[in-house]
């Protein structure tokens, strides 16, 4: 088989790389080692920046989002017993985010791509990248017992942190930065109102709390957790207590209890990996970098990835200039970073750490009230949370 882009991954990344580059007339094929009802059942990110909106549009994949899609205007801060909105709307001059799960942006994108008759290789086993650092390279896999190989122009690796692409890179091309925090977050996801119409994060002695949504009849809550925690040893009444415990006693009054639909502990983690650019492969998305969640950033990040990579390729291909993919990566990782240091401060600001005790929790609450009370402070955070343009990496210099 010949292709022009090799995607390995079919997560949010690889689907959203491929409709784009289909709307280019760019031929891709993309690899995905696992089932579609298993990429589709991982509850993971709830929050669209506008950037994300703007490339499901430009993907043509962007009516549903639009339409079911909930614009937030604001976000509330819960600290000391009370809670505290930040106007993203009025800070930014005009900005917003919309709440649609990541779940539905994937299935808009399989739906999409399915209607075009594009090729997706599901269940791919043991999927290997090679000769990236050459003109041709190739991509084998097995797929009911045989072996296959995929010859392209270039590989975009959009398989996620523990994907194959970036672990194919020689060790000394590579420099790697991490954070490992120690707490993670407990999730439930439940057919219940939402406590509130629009996001809270709490930060309380007994840990951070954040109540989302899926829709105005699906609620997605998380607390912070000791690491050492197992999903077993939590039942559903426990975590609607503990939830209820870190809200305001108008939450608190608000909150409707049910089933899980989706119950799961997921540690947090900074991670980026540099270069993104590997002679003919591309890393994009979680490949490449991990934010931890409380910004939000993590979806936004590998779509601003995409949009990067998709101006790339199409320069490449319709202009016949190699400018973007030079430039691909001093691009997203400029980017990435702004978005890595906004996720750790927030992060840092909002739990409990086990080693900074009751004075670390003195701090954080002072910060908060600053926060809450400067516009500076408080339209520095809603700037970062309802994310920067994609051209941003070249307005502004380093
Ligand atoms: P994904 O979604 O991990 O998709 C990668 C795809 O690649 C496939 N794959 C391979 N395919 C072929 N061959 C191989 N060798 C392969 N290895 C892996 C995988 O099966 C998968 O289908 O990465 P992508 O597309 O870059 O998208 C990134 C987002 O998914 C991610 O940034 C966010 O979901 C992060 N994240 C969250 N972000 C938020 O903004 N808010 C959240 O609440 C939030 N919750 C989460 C999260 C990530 C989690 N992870 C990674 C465990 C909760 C969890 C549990
Ligand atoms: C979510 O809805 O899953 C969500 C929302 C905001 C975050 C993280 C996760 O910061």
């Amino acid at each position: 088989m010949r292709t022009q882009v090799a995607i390995i991954g079919a997560g949010p990344a690889g689907l959203l790389l491929g409709q784009l580059l289909f709307k280019s007339g760019i031929d891709a094929v993309i690899i995905e080692q696992r089932s579609p009802d298993y990429v589709l059942g991982r509850i993971r990110a709830g929050v669209l920046e506008q950037v994300s909106m703007d490339l499901l549009d430009q993907a043509g994949v962007g009516a549903r989002a639009q339409a079911e899609g909930l614009p937030h205007d604001g976000i509330e801060l819960l600290f000391k017993g009370a809670r505290h909105r930040i106007d993203l709307h009025a800070l930014t001059g005009g900005s917003r985010v919309t709440v649609y799960g990541q779940t539905e942006v994937t299935r808009d994108l399989m739906d999409a791509r399915a209607a075009e008759g594009l090729t997706t290789v599901y269940d791919a086993q043991n999927v290997s990248v090679h000769d990236f650092d050459g003109q041709q390279p190739r991509v084998t896999y097995e797929k009911d017992g045989q072996t296959h190989e995929l010859v392209c122009d270039f590989i975009a690796g959009c398989d996620g942190y523990h994907g194959v692409c970036r672990a194919s890179v020689p060790a000394d091309a590579l420099k790697t930065y991490e954070r490992v925090y120690p707490f993670g977050w407990l999730g439930v996801l439940a057919d219940v109102p939402p406590v509130s119409h629009e996001l809270i994060y709490a930060n309380t002695e007994r840990g951070f709390a954040l109540c989302s949504m899926r829709s105005t009849t699906r609620s997605r809550y998380y607390v912070q957790v000791p690491t050492t925690d197992k999903i077993e040893n939590w039942t559903i009444d426990q975590f609607w207590t503990e939830l209820g415990n870190r809200l305001d006693p108008e939450a608190r009054a608000n909150l409707v209890t049910g089933p899980a639909l989706e119950m799961s502990i997921a540690p947090l983690r900074s991670f980026v990996a540099e270069p993104m650019r590997f002679g003919r492969m591309f890393l994009a998305g979680d490949a490449a970098h991990i934010v931890p969640p409380t910004g939000a950033k993590g979806l936004n990040l590998a779509a601003s990835d995409v949009g990067y990579l998709w101006t790339a390729l199409t320069e490449f291909y319709n202009d016949k200039s190699a400018v973007g993919i030079d430039t691909y990566s001093d691009r997203c990782l400029r980017r990435v970073w702004r978005a890595e240091r906004f996720s750790w401060w927030f992060t840092s600001l909002m739990h409990r750490f086990p080693e900074t005790g009751e004075f670390g929790q003195k701090i954080q609450e002072a910060e908060l009230d600053y926060l809450v009370n400067s516009r500076a402070a408080s339209t520095s955070l809603a700037e970062n949370y309802v994310g920067l343009p994609l051209g941003f990496a070249e307005a502004a210099t380093p």
